[in-house]
């Protein structure tokens, strides 16, 4: 049908939320409900702009915190072209993570100037240990109460197959919605 648009599904959490996990099961079961869905992860760790912020992740650089989180900006932007050609084509893209991770782990680390020497070994990553993630947590809920944008809140504690079926049926009512509308900006 002439002017069809795919939808554009973020997935947003705290780290081992599930996310990755849903995403690949959200995609292959849209794929096989026979929908065009490809999954997307920001941050997009392949490109020159990735592997800086891949580095930086792994602790393996430092870089100025205003610096970074303009990276993680530049990384989503250097996707847009093809996300919205993929979208105008009627593919819907299930993106593990978009603008609001730069919002809220951005934050989190303003919020957590004071306590962050204090950081215990929680995971391996930059930004994976319990004090962080909660603040980011926070951040996350003060998005989704000033956003016009259609959150839906997903209860993750439950089996990921509870989940699934949850997000799945949330999803195929966006594919329908955005069907109808046009593509409008791809903030970020
Ligand atoms: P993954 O573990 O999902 O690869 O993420 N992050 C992400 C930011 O700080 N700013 C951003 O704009 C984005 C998209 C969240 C690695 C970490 O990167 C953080 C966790
Ligand atoms: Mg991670």
């Amino acid at each position: 049908m002439a002017g069809r648009r795919g939808a554009l599904i973020v997935l947003e959490g705290v780290d081992r939320a599930g996310k990755s996990t849903q995403g690949r099961k959200l995609v292959a079961a849209l794929c096989a409900a026979g929908h065009r869905a490809e999954l997307l992860r920001f941050p997009e760790r392949s490109t020159e702009i990735g592997k800086l912020l891949s580095s930086y992740l792994e602790k393996k650089s430092e870089l100025e915190d205003h610096s970074v989180h303009l990276l993680f900006s530049a990384n989503r932007w250097e996707h847009v072209p093809s996300m919205k050609e993929k979208l105008g084509q009627g593919i819907t893209l299930v993106v593990d993570r978009y603008a609001f991770s730069g919002v809220a782990f951005t934050s989190a680390k303003k919020l957590g100037v004071a306590d962050a020497a204090t950081r215990g070994e929680f995971g391996l990553e930059r930004y994976e240990d319990r004090a962080f993630q909660k603040r980011a947590l926070q951040s996350f809920q003060q998005l989704m109460g000033d956003s016009t944008l259609n959150w839906k809140v997903v209860d993750a504690s439950r089996s990921i197959e509870d989940v699934h079926q949850e997000i799945r049926v949330l999803s195929e009512d966006a594919i329908c919605n955005a069907a109808q509308r046009p593509l409008g900006a791809l903030w970020t």
